[in-house]
């Protein structure tokens, strides 16, 4: 048993060394995987609603909610803004909040609170 398994495994584990390799080869050109994971967290606010209402990012991750509405709106979080809290956003205005500690992060628009949203941290 022991045999056959390592005749089994010695092709798979060259297969996924080379594949890892071939990987990290094709990753070289653009060393930045980093700075993608940290702009991954972007929150469209569109139609009076956050899109995405849900979002699960990892810590450190710098959260940027943008306002495509005509009207203006905010992005407080749920304990009356303490953690994070916007101006009002224009068309086009843009609000950043890096969470750094896991958690559950529920926010609304101070101006139209039926729009809330959360943000999970871990
Ligand atoms: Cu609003």
């Amino acid at each position: 048993m022991e045999f056959l398994f390592k005749r089994r495994a010695l092709p798979l584990a060259a297969a996924v060394a080379l594949a890892l390799s071939a990987a990290a080869y094709a990753a070289d050109p653009a060393p930045a995987p980093q700075v993608a994971a940290a702009e991954a967290g972007a929150v469209t606010i569109s139609n009076f609603e956050f899109q995405p209402p849900l979002m699960t990012v990892a810590p450190g991750t710098k959260v940027t909610w943008v306002n495509k509405d005509e009207e203006p709106h905010t992005v407080l979080s749920a304990d009356g803004g303490a953690t994070f809290k916007s101006p009002a956003l224009d068309t086009d205005d843009k609000f950043s909040f890096t969470f750094d500690k896991p958690g559950t992060y529920k926010y609304f628009c101070s101006i139209h609170r039926h729009m809330v949203g959360t943000i999970v941290v871990k």
